[in-house]
């Protein structure tokens, strides 16, 4: 009470978190009667993103409680999975695990990191939030909260944050589980089953994965981070100076992604070139299981494979349907979890074979058991791109498809998923920052016999230790 309003003096016996007060006289009993009813009478909103709930979400939900009746948002799995990581507690379970909190008077869905939607539909009097965002990448968020608020003249009241190592020790062993090889490979699936549109960039190392799994951008009231990571044969073939040709063997290519497994937690996406013969791909199907890798995609070619971009530049030839649906059963049947995704991908444009001949091999792929398809293009307008997603979704609106945009970039990805795709990979970009970024740096140390010149270019080793976690965070 005395919270609430400095001016009313009531020594609160707060008897187990019940709103309790004491009462000798027959006008403390008005008091506390006209008090009781006025907080009953109004809402207090908070907003949660959590899976597990410790003794400190516990205590701000009594704070909360006791300034009315209490509506927990509780953030859905896409927005945690954007902003946060992905949630290992779902979101049923999270809003289950809310509504059986005595006091909490309704649990609602949060749909994303703004608060717009849920305070002008439910408009409670009181929001409260921790201090902590009042600096740093919520502070737009609470901008517009407090306008909002100030619209209809709700109140913000808000508490101080303090951190909470408890938290913190929760949320690294959960990031430990995610790292773990049965949580991991489900993960894309299961993503696509959450948003129904992931994003992927390349990388192609230990440490090009990590920026891959921690770079965010917070951007109107969201925040934006890639899901996945593509370990592409261009970019793990070209660090280690060698072509894109299938030259690289499977034991070198698996080395790349436990370096990028061993320090990373996002879903791997592996470009497994033509998959090799069946026999072989069986065992590398398996391999990859085992290392926790999400999804494999092999190409529909044979022979000498050479990289899609070249396109009829060189000598390439397309797998009969026959051979590479065969291919894909094997894996299929190889395959030892239900949540391992084998992608069909269709190289008919890039050779040159039209349309028709991309659709009809999706369709086939599709009936041997390929989990997904991916068309391939490189030409720099997307419009064959678009024909086969409109053809394509006209028979079939569930197998997800892949796209490479390296081309056709102009391309957003909003406007991808408004036309059917499901899965955006950004197939070299990383590498290809870093090759003339690494030249110029060569070139000035040799032309100025000496490296002062070129340090203003470079990152500063202190930075660059802060994107490798130390060793307690691995822990
Ligand atoms: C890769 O990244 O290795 C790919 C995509 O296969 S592309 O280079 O566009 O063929
Ligand atoms: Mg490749």
């Amino acid at each position: 009470m005395n919270d609430l309003d400095g001016t009313c003096s009531i020594f609160a016996c707060d008897l187990r978190n019940l709103l309790c007060s004491e009462i000798d006289t027959p006008e403390d009993l008005a008091v506390i009667s006209s008090r009781i009813r006025e907080i009953e009478s109004r809402t207090v909103y908070i907003g949660f993103s959590t899976g597990i709930l410790h003794g400190g979400h516990i205590n701000i939900i009594r704070k909360a409680r006791r300034l009315g009746r209490l509506i927990i948002g509780v953030l859905s799995d896409e927005a945690v999975a954007g902003y946060k990581r992905f949630p290992l507690v779902s979101f049923a379970d999270r809003k289950a695990m809310f509504e059986n909190i005595a006091g909490v008077y309704r649990v609602v869905e949060q749909k994303t990191l703004s608060y717009r939607e849920n305070l002008e539909r439910y408009k409670p009097d009181i929001f409260v939030h921790g201090d902590d965002w009042r600096t740093g990448f919520q502070k737009p968020i609470r901008d517009e909260a407090a306008s909002i608020l100030a619209s209809y003249g709700g109140r913000l009241v808000e508490y101080p944050y303090s951190k909470d190592d408890r938290y913190a020790e929760l949320e690294a062993h959960t990031r430990a589980d995610l790292a773990m090889p049965d949580i991991r490979r489900g993960r894309l699936r299961k993503l696509l089953g959450i948003k129904n549109f992931v994003t992927a960039m390349e990388a192609h190392d230990g440490l090009t994965g990590l920026i891959v799994e921690n770079e965010k951008v917070y951007q109107d009231g969201g925040a934006k981070q890639f899901d996945a990571m593509w370990v592409s044969s261009l970019c793990d073939s070209t660090a280690k100076g060698k072509p894109d040709i299938e030259l690289v063997d499977m034991t070198s290519r698996f080395r790349t992604i436990e370096d990028i497994i061993e320090v990373t937690t996002k879903p791997i996406i592996f470009d497994g070139d033509t998959g090799g013969r069946p026999e072989h791909f069986t065992y590398t199907v398996r391999t990859l299981e085992r290392l926790g890798v999400s999804m494999i995609i092999i190409e529909d070619k044979t022979g000498l494979k050479k990289n899609s971009l070249f396109g009829t530049e060189v000598a390439q030839v397309q797998e009969s349907i026959e051979n590479f649906s065969e291919k894909i059963r094997a894996g299929k049947k190889a395959q030892k979890t239900r949540d391992f995704m084998i992608c069909a991908r269709i190289e008919s444009l890039i050779l040159e074979r039209g349309l028709d001949d991309a659709l009809s091999r999706a369709f086939a792929f599709v009936s041997a058991g390929a989990d997904a398809v991916m068309m391939h293009s490189r030409r720099k307008d997307p419009a064959e791109i678009f024909a086969f997603l409109e053809k394509f979704r006209e028979r079939d609106k569930v197998t997800p498809i892949v796209l490479v945009p390296t081309t056709y970039n102009t391309v957003t990805e909003e406007e991808f998923r408004v036309r059917g795709a499901n899965v955006i990979i950004y197939a070299n970009h990383l590498m290809r920052a870093a090759v003339p970024a690494v030249q110029k740096a060569a070139r000035n140390i040799l032309e100025h016999h000496r490296s002062s010149e070129c340090d203003k270019d470079l990152m500063p080793f202190s930075e660059i230790i802060r994107l490798i976690p130390a060793p307690e965070e691995n822990t």
